[in-house]
């Protein structure tokens, strides 16, 4: 009895997803979309200065954007609704510096939106709280003037699937920095559009891998000790990992930018990621129990350009060829896909790849959602996965086995 409650009590210890969270695991890989003054001006961090009649693009196109992403197999799109300048790609009532001041006029996250429903990708949005511009920036006024943008944006342009927010936190035009409300932001999210995951250091659904090179670790825990973060957190390093102690289910999102820079440059044409590149990417990122947000910046002219277009056309044909069918045993296979059925929590700690002849050719740590195990091509008439350890009795989904090479 004493042993059986115990038991009872270690299984209720372990952290699970919530609908919302599993739902989201599931998108895998989906584009990151920074567009806005600083595609005119070259800065990575527009000042909020900037006239916002810079902001005119010539040939603007949401279809060919999202025409892009479905041949990459992205299942998802995150727009930066608004980045540090506080420019708005909305025309939103609380701010004078939008489309709407522009001469381009055109509600650009209502055309993304819509053009990602039409092709079947879901939508999100990014929106700084950093503000270079609003006036209000710095004292209390300025939180609820950033719930009512986010209020127009959840409203207006739903479904949304994530709520990306930034960490960061400078200074606004009159030199001084902000005391965030995040409480008061996350229950706007909540009431408007709750089937949305909410992203940033710290979670409270989703935590950010502590790099911008789109990797997790190879020991990845979807679990942390929430309390410990915030956004814009000091402990950032320990989020590539997570933490096998975790108290709350906060799981790692890797994103990453096709280019050097989140946004478009001329100079940056030549050193867009190739497909193979954006494979390792993939394996590194949803092969580790993350996901993949990869960043895709539209040029001038408000397309994607062509260059970043066939990089992830090429990581759609590469991706479909690898991934498209299972080899069944025997056979020579290269890869093999672990799972763990994480409703249960994530459990695994240490595993091993065995063959018909008790061969351990391949050892690994945590698996989560997914684990990409990759090794030198070898024939097997069979494949056991071995737990060496895991938290509590492990719940392994069927494994799937595949030749890349
Ligand atoms: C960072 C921002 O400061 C960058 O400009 C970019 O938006 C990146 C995704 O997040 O914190």
């Amino acid at each position: 009895m004493a042993l059986l409650a115990a038991l009872g009590l270690m299984l209720a210890s372990i952290p699970t997803p919530t609908p919302r969270q599993l739902a989201w695991q599931k998108m895998e890989a989906y584009a990151f979309v920074h567009f806005g003054p600083n595609t005119f001006t070259g800065k990575e961090w527009g000042e909020g200065l900037e006239d916002p009649k810079v902001f005119a693009p010539t040939e603007f196109n949401a279809d060919q954007w999202v025409k892009a992403f479905k041949s990459a197999g992205f299942t998802g799109v995150i727009l930066t609704a608004k980045h540090h300048d506080g420019f708005c790609l909305w025309p939103s009532k609380f701010s004078t510096h939008t489309v709407a001041q522009s001469n381009f006029k055109r509600d650009v996250v209502g055309e993304v939106s819509k053009a990602a429903k039409r092709a079947g990708l879901k939508f999100g949005v990014y929106l700084s709280p950093w503000d270079r511009n609003h006036p209000t920036y710095g004292t209390p006024e300025y939180n609820q003037i950033f719930v009512k943008m986010l209020e127009e944006v959840l409203t207006k342009y739903g479904p949304i699937f994530e709520v990306w927010f930034d960490g960061a936190n400078g200074e606004g035009p009159n030199g001084k920095k902000q005391e965030y409300d995040w409480n008061l932001f996350v229950s706007t999210v909540r009431k408007h559009q709750p089937n949305a995951v909410i992203f940033s250091d710290a979670g409270p659904d989703v935590r950010w891998v502590g790099n911008e090179s789109g990797f997790a670790g190879e020991t990845n825990w979807s679990t942390i000790k929430r309390d410990r973060y915030k956004p814009g957190t000091p402990h950032y390093e320990e989020l590539t990992e997570g933490d096998p102690e975790g108290t709350d289910w906060v799981p790692a999102e890797c994103d990453v930018s096709i280019r050097p820079g989140w946004f478009w440059r001329e100079s940056e044409n030549s050193k867009v990621k190739s497909g193979a590149q954006i494979m390792d990417l993939y394996l590194k990122s949803v092969g580790r129990n993350g996901t993949l947000l990869l960043n895709v910046p539209p040029d001038r002219r408000g397309l994607i350009h062509e260059n970043d277009a066939a990089a992830l056309a090429e990581f759609g044909r590469l991706r479909k060829a690898y991934f498209g069918k299972t080899v069944r045993l025997p056979a020579v296979i290269d890869t093999v896909r672990l799972a763990e059925d994480i409703q249960f929590g994530q459990r695994v700690s240490s595993f091993e790849l065995v063959d018909e002849k008790g061969q351990v050719f391949f050892t690994g740590t945590t698996i989560g959602w997914s684990r990409i195990c990759t090794f030198p091509a070898r024939r097997v008439e069979k494949v056991t996965v071995r737990i060496l350890a895991s938290k509590a009795e492990p719940k392994l989904l069927p494994m799937k086995a595949y030749r890349r090479n």
